[in-house]
């Protein structure tokens, strides 16, 4: 078999603080095929590093890893310069894998791979020279000699029981970050597992997962990461799972032959009195739930969440005193969503914090990601998807001013201010400021937002002092200052 040299590169221009785990696992199947591999991670070097390094390697193959989203301008607009050079260009990824056609519909994309892409790619890798063989690789998309979309049947998933990343790809130094509010200095995110078994509408996994949740052994992973813990003096790990807890008896077997401090994202359902104190008694920090909405007919009608709000109202209760935190995330503004049924879920965040201040919330607003259930509900209700494919650049859940023609209210107000003002909240409850939050309540509740010069400030401060990460000394040492309060006030609730 002809050795190849394949180039993956991940542009992340936003967020620096995960390593390219799909790129790794890719990496590490061609690696132990013989091939050889450069990982290139834009949150680490920029745009014009990547491209010196890559004309520097000069690979047979140049693999892009692309979400649905903001940067899908970019990763086009490198294709289109890599080409021009001669090289070759396969896309993988979620974008890749929702929308085939119209990713190889720019010319400048030569393949996609549908779906977990380690066999794939390497099958492509080692059969480029034969394009009349294209056709045999399951879950590959490309063009024939005439110029043709075609796009092969999905293979099956693969067994990834034994399957570890090889962390040699990349300097892991670069990925130890802190976390925590800053109570842990050298965090690592990772994922043990793919999929998931429910049917969230809004989610990807059903059509890339196929609601087939899959896993590697706590052993191989825990024979994995020890080592990299000991060496890297790693102190946390964040377990990015879609859902890390499937399996408990496996999850808890990783995390206790881990031994430090983590956090991970699980179902309401799993949590009973007992997954609690485990989760508590082996250093679980944080915990996060897809928890999405407040109102019962928008989780059972529209998100088919498999939950109800009573059982979120339950998770808070359990949780309460734990010293484990609990965070999840909503989405407001789903498909039919009233206005009324929006205060509801406003109304219910404050009662969630009432109950366990020790808790946040990510807010986002909905957005219909190509290939989910409601992305069909939602065109149904007259939204228009992005014709082009540079159009879906600005298919971005954190603007606030996209068309939502799904909803029969004017959301602009609440669209502009609610994710901050219950951070905020969050805020208040956990300082335990009784001013700032009777503010804070009356703006979600009654979706008042006039002169909303509060918000401004407070969120100013947040951003700037608490998040800041730039390269102002004094700054710099506020929030040090600010972020050893809040973790020494964290470190005393949690014992
Ligand atoms: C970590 C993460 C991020 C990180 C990425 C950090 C990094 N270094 O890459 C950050 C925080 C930056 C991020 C941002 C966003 N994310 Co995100 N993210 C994730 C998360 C939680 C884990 C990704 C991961 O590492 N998975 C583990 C690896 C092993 O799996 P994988 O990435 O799927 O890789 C496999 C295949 O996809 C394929 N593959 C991947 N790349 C390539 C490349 C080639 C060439 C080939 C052939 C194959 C291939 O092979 C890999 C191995 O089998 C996923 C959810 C999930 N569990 O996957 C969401 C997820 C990917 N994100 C999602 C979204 C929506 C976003 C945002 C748009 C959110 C936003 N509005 O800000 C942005 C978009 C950023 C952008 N446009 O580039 C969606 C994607 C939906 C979609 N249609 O694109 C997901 C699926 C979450 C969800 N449930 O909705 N994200
Ligand atoms: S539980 Fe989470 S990962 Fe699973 S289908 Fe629902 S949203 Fe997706």
């Amino acid at each position: 078999m002809v050795k190849k040299r394949i180039a993956l590169i991940s542009l992340n221009t936003k967020t620096r603080e995960i390593p390219p785990l799909g790129l790794l696992y890719l990496g590490t199947a061609l690696k132990a095929r013989g091939h050889e591999v450069l990982v290139l991670h834009q949150s680490i070097r920029a745009v014009e590093e990547i491209e010196r390094e890559i004309d520097k390697f000069m690979p047979d193959l140049v693999g892009q890893s692309v979400f649905t989203g903001y940067e899908n301008a970019n990763n086009i607009a490198l294709s289109r310069r890599l080409k021009t050079k001669g090289y070759r260009i396969v896309w993988g990824n979620a974008h890749a894998t929702l929308l085939p056609e119209a990713v190889l519909g720019e010319a400048s994309i030569d393949f996609v791979v549908l779906g977990e892409g380690e066999e794939t790619l390497a099958e492509l890798a080692e059969t480029l020279d034969q394009p009349d063989n294209y056709g045999r690789i399951k879950s590959l998309g490309y063009k024939d000699n005439g110029g043709r979309i075609i796009i092969n049947e999905r293979r099956d998933f693969m067994d990834i029981k034994d399957w570890v990343i090889d962390w040699s790809l990349v300097n892991v130094e670069e990925y130890l970050v802190p976390y925590f509010s800053n109570r842990f200095e050298r965090t690592l995110a990772i994922t043990t597992s793919r999929g998931c078994p429910y049917n969230c509408q809004f989610c990807y996994n059903l059509v890339f997962n196929k609601r087939r949740w899959r896993a590697t052994s706590a052993e191989a992973i825990i024979a994995n990461l020890k080592p990299l813990i000991e060496r890297y003096r790693i102190q946390a790990i964040r377990f990015l799972d879609d859902n890390f807890f499937v399996d408990r008896a496996r999850a808890f077997r990783i995390i206790e032959g881990l031994g430090i401090p983590y956090m991970a994202e699980s179902r309401v359902e799993y949590v009973s009195k007992d997954f609690v104190d485990r989760l508590a008694r082996t250093g679980c920090q944080e915990i996060m739930f897809g928890f999405e909405s407040g109102v019962d007919r928008i989780l059972k009608d529209v998100v088919d969440k498999g939950s109800l709000a009573k059982d979120i109202e339950r998770t808070f209760e359990s949780f309460k005193g734990s010293g484990v935190m609990v965070t999840g995330s909503f989405i407001f503004g789903l498909p039919t969503e009233t206005k009324e049924e929006f205060k509801e879920s406003m109304r219910f965040i404050v009662k969630l914090l009432s109950i366990n201040g020790h808790s946040g919330f990510s807010a986002g607003w909905f957005l219909p990601y190509p290939g989910t259930g409601l992305f069909e509900r939602a065109k149904e209700l007259g939204f228009k998807p992005p014709e082009t494919i540079e159009a879906w650049d600005t298919f971005d859940r954190w603007r606030d001013n996209y068309d939502m023609p799904w909803l029969a209210w004017d959301a602009t107000a609440a669209r502009k201010y609610t994710r901050r003002t219950i951070q905020l909240l969050a805020l208040a409850y956990k300082r335990n400021l009784p001013f700032l939050k009777k503010i804070l309540i009356f703006r979600l509740e009654h979706v008042f937002y006039f002169l909303p010069l509060d918000l401004m400030l407070l969120g100013y401060l947040r951003d700037h002092y608490m998040f800041y990460r730039g390269d102002n000394k004094l700054l710099q040492m506020l929030k040090k200052g600010l972020m050893g309060m809040a973790a020494r006030t964290d470190a005393k609730r949690a014992s």
